[in-house]
């Protein structure tokens, strides 16, 4: 297990390098002034792969507190710490900033917890934008309720699990339910909690019942004189569950997580970075399609062997994908670049057939023309028309790979050896069973639709 975890922390901060290093050209100064406006667009980005790449190999995993107000996250978190370091109290919002403190529950294990404000309280566009920036950089999200689960608190939830992270559901206030309205409300959360009605309901692990900051109770004491007398008293927290499951998982995936969390900033970066790319490459990207449909069309209609046509067009489609992959500065190898054309030319429903069929047909027309010609006018004008209908489809058939090419090479860089989706996928495969990872896998479930270069 531990040795898994290993690979998969490797395996990330290969992929990250190697992503790093493509983009390392926008990094360079000094550049064409072609660069420098993408350079400064993209900055956010590559600033956010290289926080990436150093939260990596500092291995410290972040656990972050989510819920409505007054619902005692930050009292969880001292709970969990063992001391009152965060502020916590019984008005709505006593937390306003998110803050962050370290926390060490085992040897090896380090923790950061991040304690947020209540997510009713700070103003909607505020509040959303704060959320999914901690709940992106968390690596394992705890989502503090106090009872049953009210329709914003369900609805806060749900944007949550958005951010595809493991999510442990904390019911909290325990110390106020006797016992039968505990289990029901537990069994309530069991099924509303994995965020879907189809769902299936939580695990063990996944929701965790505490009494972080229980209500001081009134307590009867006998003296040994006989006399007797009432006294209030705070009882310990009761978090010793929430600390066990949470440091078994960290044993179990803790490795994991800060790998898979890694890859998708990384991913979410990096598509970010193709957007804006091919975005401001955008009439330079057209120029090159169709200067490239242009050549295919006359070097083909000018080729008189039928089989150079079909093997020259590839070839210059080949070209066209390196161009394109070239200008808008992604990461691109002839192994590559020919998978991406094969892909192309099987998903667009017999564009392949059109140009080999085509090609071959018209081509060998021409070359009967050739063979047979000498002079003769008749027979130039036949290899004419074969050549004109043959360079049009040529030409056609380049555009549309053009065209497809863009649309690969946006969502493609993600992909291919190393890539943050092929690593993410990798992991998520291997993950065990009764890891809380297994769940993300249909969550992350990238479809089968997306390519695989
Ligand atoms: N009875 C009981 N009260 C609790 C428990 N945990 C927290 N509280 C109380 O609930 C109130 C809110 O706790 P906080 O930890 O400040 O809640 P919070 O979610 O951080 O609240 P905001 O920061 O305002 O969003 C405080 O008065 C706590 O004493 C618990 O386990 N049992
Ligand atoms: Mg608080």
């Amino acid at each position: 297990m531990r040795n898994l975890q290993e690979t998969h922390l490797n395996r990330a901060r290969a992929s990250l390098r190697q992503t790093q290093s493509w983009y390392s050209y926008l990094r360079k100064s000094g550049q064409l002034s072609l660069n420098s406006e993408l350079a400064g667009l993209v900055k956010p980005e590559l600033e956010i792969l290289s926080a990436t790449l150093k939260k990596l190999d500092s291995n410290v995993v972040r656990i972050a507190a989510f819920g409505l107000v007054s619902r005692g996250k930050s009292a969880v978190l001292n709970a969990l710490l063992g001391d009152k370091i965060l502020q916590t109290g019984p008005l709505n919002g006593v937390t306003q900033w998110p803050r962050s403190v370290r926390w060490k529950p085992g040897d090896k294990v380090l923790v950061e917890l991040i304690d947020t404000p209540g997510l009713d309280e700070i103003e909607g566009e505020v509040r959303s934008q704060m959320a999914q920036d901690v709940a992106r950089q968390a690596d394992l999200i705890l989502f503090v309720v106090s009872g049953d689960i009210t329709r914003t608190e369900y609805k806060s939830l749900l944007e949550l699990r958005q951010a595809q992270k493991p999510l442990i559901l904390v019911f909290n206030k325990i110390d106020l339910y006797p016992e039968t309205d505990k289990r029901a409300i537990y069994n309530n959360l069991q099924r509303l909690g994995a965020g879907n009605p189809t769902a299936k309901p939580l695990l063990p692990d996944e929701i965790v019942m505490v009494a972080a900051e229980p209500a001081p109770m009134e307590v009867r004491v006998e003296w040994p004189d006989g006399s007797v007398s009432y006294e209030w008293e705070t009882p310990a927290p009761l978090v010793d569950e929430l600390k066990q499951t949470i440091l078994k998982i960290l044993n179990r995936e803790g490795r994991s997580l800060l790998a898979l969390n890694a890859l998708i900033q990384a991913r979410e970066a990096e598509i970010a970075i193709a957007m804006k790319t091919i975005d401001i490459r955008q009439k330079e990207a057209e120029d090159i399609i169709w200067r490239f449909s242009k050549y295919k069309a006359l070097a083909i209609g000018l080729n008189p062997i039928a089989f150079f046509d079909v093997f020259g067009g590839v070839i210059a489609d080949l070209a066209l994908i390196r161009s394109l992959a070239r200008l808008y500065g992604l990461p691109m190898t002839s192994y590559q670049a020919s998978k991406i054309l094969k892909t192309i030319l099987l998903s667009s429903g017999g564009l392949l057939l059109t140009e080999i069929g085509s090609s071959l047909m018209l081509g060998l027309g021409k070359s009967a023309a050739v063979l047979t010609s000498g002079d003769h006018p008749l027979n130039i004008a036949e290899y004419t028309t074969s050549a004109i209908a043959q360079a049009g489809i040529a030409g056609y058939g380049a555009y549309a790979v053009g065209k497809a090419a863009q649309v690969y090479l946006e969502k493609g860089c993600t992909w291919g050896q190393l890539g943050a989706n092929t690593v993410i996928q990798e992991i998520l495969s291997q993950v065990d069973q009764n890891t809380i990872l297994y769940r993300l896998r249909t969550e992350l479930g990238i479809n089968s639709e997306e390519i695989h270069l």
